[in-house]
């Protein structure tokens, strides 16, 4: 595929940025070989659309069928690595003063990649809690039943991320508003920017007078409002731009 440039302007305000926001969806973690949100489902989920398992009323129709998705979508993240997108930001974090990294993803890569300032919107797989208390649950007995219940109150476990319909946590959401409404450049990458409240962070920024970069093979809702476009994968652009910017031109 051929490899559009970066422009040399993007290039020249990275590397006066002193406060970056980044906001990454499903698609950073596609060439760790994670299936996007929206991509069909595969195998046994082939039939079940996302935006239909991943709801509270899907749960307590099912609990176990939605449990055991999430227990599925874990072994696919278990068995993936951070790709060079999410290393790319990692660079980009220790090379700006103020950076934030806000993910929709659950599956915990940005963190597995080293990456620290991370504000996990839609909450991480890999944590549970109490269905009937909405409190974390750290570890519980082993047991047949699926779901397993909660040690405290023996009420159902439930996966410790935001289904539709439910709030986001409002002080991560609080804090991913913040750094986008005081960002000098924002990133969108690898979402179809369908979901919010997410969605409006880029208009945020944009907003408040931010240079708004979309990273993403695919146009989006979003696409006509930024101020660059790069049409491409994630873990191609993203160490490009960071050579770019940062690594001395031999
Ligand atoms: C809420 C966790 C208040 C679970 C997820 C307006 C305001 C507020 C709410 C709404 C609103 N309008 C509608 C709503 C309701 C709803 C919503 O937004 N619905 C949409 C579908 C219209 N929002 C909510 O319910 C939110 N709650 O607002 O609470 C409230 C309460 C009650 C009533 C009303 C309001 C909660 C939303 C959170 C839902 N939970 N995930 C789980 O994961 O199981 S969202 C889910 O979608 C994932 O987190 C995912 O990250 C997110 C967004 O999807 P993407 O990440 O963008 O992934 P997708 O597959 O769509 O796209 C991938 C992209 O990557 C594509 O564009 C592709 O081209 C690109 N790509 C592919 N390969 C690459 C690539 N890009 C770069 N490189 C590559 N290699």
């Amino acid at each position: 595929m051929s490899e559009r440039p970066i422009p040399p302007e993007l290039i020249d305000r990275l590397r006066r940025a002193h406060r970056v926001a980044v906001l990454t969806g499903a698609g950073i973690s596609a060439e760790s070989g994670v299936p996007t949100f929206r991509e069909a489902q595969t195998g046994l989920w082939a039939r079940y659309n996302p935006e239909e398992l991943a709801t509270p009323d899907a749960f307590q129709r099912n609990p176990k069928l939605v449990w055991e998705w999430y227990t599925w979508r874990q072994q696919r993240v278990r068995q993936a690595e951070p790709n060079a997108g999410h290393r790319a930001l990692v660079e980009m974090e220790q090379r700006i003063a103020e950076f934030t990294l806000i993910t929709q993803n659950v599956d915990g890569l940005h963190r597995r990649a080293g990456s620290h300032q991370i504000l996990e919107l839609h909450g991480n797989l890999f944590r549970a809690k109490c269905f009937s208390e909405d409190r974390p649950v750290e570890s519980w007995p082993d047991s047949e039943e699926i779901p397993p219940r909660c040690p405290r109150c023996g009420g159902l476990l439930r996966p410790d991320v935001v289904w539709f319909g439910e709030m986001l946590p409002a002080a991560t959401l609080r804090a991913a508003e913040h750094a986008a409404a005081t960002a000098e450049l924002f990133f969108s990458i690898g979402t179809s920017a369908l979901v919010y409240p997410a969605a409006d962070l880029p208009f945020a920024a944009l907003n408040a007078g931010a240079t708004v970069v979309e990273i993403n093979p695919q146009p989006t809702p979003l696409s006509p409002h930024v101020t660059f476009s790069l049409n491409g994968a994630a873990g191609q652009i993203l160490p490009a731009l960071i050579a770019a910017a940062w690594e001395p031109t031999t």
